[in-house]
């Protein structure tokens, strides 16, 4: 074992110098132009300022007509009610989205929901045409029957997504900024423009290519949320391998299963993380884990912190190899379907599922719903707090900004480190115009008191999201009144990995649309929810709660389960033949808007993870001293909701080391409790039963633990 250490250019904390200055000098990454139709508006940043500046109330079509502005989306306004938001103003149909001027008289937000639901295909259609550069256009818009589990959309079609989020931007922008890396160093953050992200992905590409990974392959990335995490992932997309990101939090053997499970050869990490000035050993964590991986062939070690790791031969010093790459790349023509990623998910059993995201279908759908969602225009900072190691890290701190030719935030560290005023301290550092974070988080900082808020200038500020669970009315309105000053909107989002982006939300709204608090509200476009009843008909009136379907397919949807197209079939499709379950059940307003009640299945969500029991059983029950255990969710005021096992009470502190070693420390249970029995005859454990059993409900136990008594003693 060599001792490496790489001084020369540490890529996770700065950028590279790029080569060139203007995108006409030699070091210009110069893709043939047909793979791009963009690239023909500004040469120079003097006229691609010119150009934004024109954009503030017109209609200005940069990069191909795709990044369009609409005058009429800053008139958001408050109504007296404090908790009832307006939505846009009323606007002309056309300038809020300029390809349905082809719809044929649709108008007004509502207008063009319905007609994306009711014609589908020419909808998204016209968004696909629109908003993505092809190398050659789809020939078919969808084929799809949900009832076989067969989705597939934009068949025909080829196109490169790094090329999408990157190349035509640099052709018309490239000094706007990409990414601003807030690092776990608080005041630290770095920028790097579209060009400077473009030639790092570009050698990334080139390094990945000289390494034997070829089109179709599947490469693990168990990074933290860094630049070099980003130009990891559009390499992958650059090069035509799909990406697996593993979020860094989980364990050697989470970590181990995900590489197994996607039959990656190629994996990408750094030396150390650091997060919440506590280090995180991941190389080492990588070490442990491809030692039960077959498969992997090379291990890319980035350098985070300068301290030197130990390299084995199967390692590669990844800077000190990518700056003999060239930054010129040529980008894969990908199709349509082609995999663009798996990631990782919770199901109700043990083992989880690698869902699969296609590459034009995807990218159209993040980056339709990121612009609309969130009223992003040109020119904002979009600053989405969630790891890349989650669905929302993907769509929206990466592949939807990206396509938008957005600024998006990488956020590295916690909300509440040094203090708990981080993400406002960021806020007003970085300007952001809409931040997009959990309620956990929010019920926290909710806890420390509204000062560490009002410290920090946040009339920056223009949109607030949520995301990953349920936001209480309390969080939502100290969201709302103290963190956006009654100014902002709050649009509680609602969608899954599964989804691929946001489908209920808020926002986008006519203008006289209101908000509810903690109610995620309206379909987004070419989404139509319903409702199932317990016979599995769909239930037609308001004031209802039901089953959570989507009655059609949309473009963002997972295809399938990696390698296990049966359990999707099984998971998604036939619960509801025709419909797409989503495992969540919801609540219909006499208003018609949707609220998400929780999980119909054994899974939790803990800190806005989700994480299903039985992933949680399965650790615990390695235990040699346990025979077996039973994992409930139970509702806690920050976390959304906790864990317990019940079992043997004086094995807490083993077990929560077993869980943390076998998935990561957050799914370690908070309780530990004893039960003689309760199962059903046909032993079954009484899960709901269990659920009983929480601090919520102390007479609750009381009552079981009596009624027990009662029935032995019979
Ligand atoms: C994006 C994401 C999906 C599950 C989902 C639901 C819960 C997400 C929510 C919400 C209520 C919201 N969830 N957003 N529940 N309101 N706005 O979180 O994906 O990690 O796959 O979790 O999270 O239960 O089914 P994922």
């Amino acid at each position: 074992m060599k001792k490496q250490k790489v001084s020369a250019h540490l890529l996770c904390n700065r950028p590279l110098t790029h080569h060139s200055s203007s995108p006409s000098s030699p070091g210009f990454p110069s893709f043939p132009l047909h793979l791009s139709r963009a690239g023909v508006i500004s040469q120079t940043a003097e006229q691609c300022e010119l150009l934004l500046k024109c954009s503030v109330n017109v209609f200005q079509s940069l990069s191909d007509g795709m990044w369009l502005r609409c005058g009429c989306a800053a008139s958001l306004r408050v109504l007296a009610s404090p908790l009832r938001v307006l939505g846009l103003r009323r606007c002309n149909t056309a300038a809020f989205m300029p390809e349905s001027a082809g719809f044929g008289g649709v108008s007004g937000r509502s207008g063009l929901q319905e007609f994306s639901v009711s014609s589908s295909e020419s909808f998204w259609a016209a968004v696909a045409r629109h908003r993505l550069s092809w190398i050659r256009p789809f020939t078919a818009v969808q084929d799809c029957d949900l009832s076989r589990g067969r989705i597939r959309w934009f068949e025909g079609g080829k196109l490169n997504v790094s090329v999408n989020c990157l190349d035509r931007h640099v052709h018309t922008c490239p000094d706007r900024v990409a990414l601003m890396w807030e690092r776990d160093e608080k005041g630290s953050e770095v920028r790097y423009t579209y060009r400077e992200l473009l030639e790092m992905t570009c050698r990334v590409g080139n390094l990945l290519r000289r390494h034997g990974v070829k089109k179709g392959d599947c490469v693990t990335i168990y990074m933290p949320t860094c630049p070099l995490a980003v130009a990891s992932m559009l390499a992958c997309a650059r090069i035509g391998a799909a990406h697996n990101v593993v979020f860094a939090g989980f364990s050697a053997e989470a970590l181990a299963e995900r590489i197994r499970d996607a039959q990656s050869s190629t994996v990408i990490t750094v030396n150390q993380g650091i997060r919440g000035g506590k280090i995180l050993e991941l190389k080492k964590t990588v070490d442990t884990a491809v030692q039960s991986c077959p498969t992997v062939q090379q291990v890319f070690v980035a350098m985070r912190t300068d301290s030197p790791v130990a390299m084995t031969a199967r390692d590669i010093a990844m800077e000190e190899e990518m700056l003999k790459e060239d930054v010129v790349c040529e980008p894969a023509a990908m199709n349509s379907e082609d995999t663009l990623f798996l990631l990782y998910t919770s199901g109700s059993t043990g083992k989880p599922k690698g869902l699969v995201h296609t590459q034009a279908g995807y990218l159209l759908y993040a980056a339709l719903t990121h612009r609309y969602v969130f009223n992003y225009h040109d020119g904002d900072v979009f600053g989405c707090v969630a790891d890349i190691g989650w669905i929302t890290g993907h769509s929206y701190g990466v592949y939807g900004p990206l396509a938008n030719g957005g600024t998006t935030v990488l956020f590295e560290s916690t909300p509440i480190y040094p203090d708990p005023g981080r993400y406002w301290d960021m806020v007003e550092r970085l300007q952001i115009n809409q931040f997009y974070g959990a309620p956990t988080a929010i019920r926290l900082l909710l806890k420390f008191g509204d000062e560490w808020v009002n410290k920090y200038d946040r009339s920056s500020l223009k949109t607030l999201g949520s995301v990953g669970e349920p936001i209480n009315t309390e969080a939502w309105e100290w969201y709302y009144r103290v963190v956006g000053e009654e100014r902002c909107p709050v649009v509680d989002t609602w969608w899954q990995t599964e989804t691929g982006g946001i489908c209920i939300a808020p926002r986008p709204s006519d203008s006289d649309a209101e908000i509810v608090p903690g109610m995620a509200m309206r379909p987004f476009f070419g989404i139509k929810p319903a409702l199932m009843d317990t016979e599995g008909k769909v239930i037609s009136g308001n004031d209802a709660s039901g089953a959570l379907c989507l009655a059609q397919p949309w473009p963002g949807m997972a295809r399938t389960i990696h390698n296990d197209h049966q359990r999707f079939m099984e998971t998604y499709c036939q619960p509801y033949p025709g419909y797409f379950f989503t495992g969540d059940g919801a609540y219909r307003s006499v208003e018609g808007y949707y609220q998400i009640t929780g999980r119909l299945d054994d899974v939790i969500n803990v800190s806005g993870h989700r994480i299903g029991t039985a992933e949680i059983e399965d650790a615990v029950n390695q235990c040699p001293a346990v025979a077996e255990s039973a994992v409930i969710g139970y509702s806690h005021d920050i976390k959304g909701q906790g864990n317990s096992v019940c079992r043997r009470a004086d094995l807490s502190r083993q077990l929560n080391g077993i869980v943390s070693e076998k998935i990561a420390k957050y799914a370690c249970p908070d309780f530990i409790q004893v039960f003689s029995t309760a199962k059903t005859r046909s032993g079954k454990i009484m899960r709901r039963v269990l659920r009983k059993f929480t601090l919520d409900d102390p007479a609750a136990v009381q009552e079981i633990i009596q009624g027990h008594r009662e029935l032995l003693s019979k």
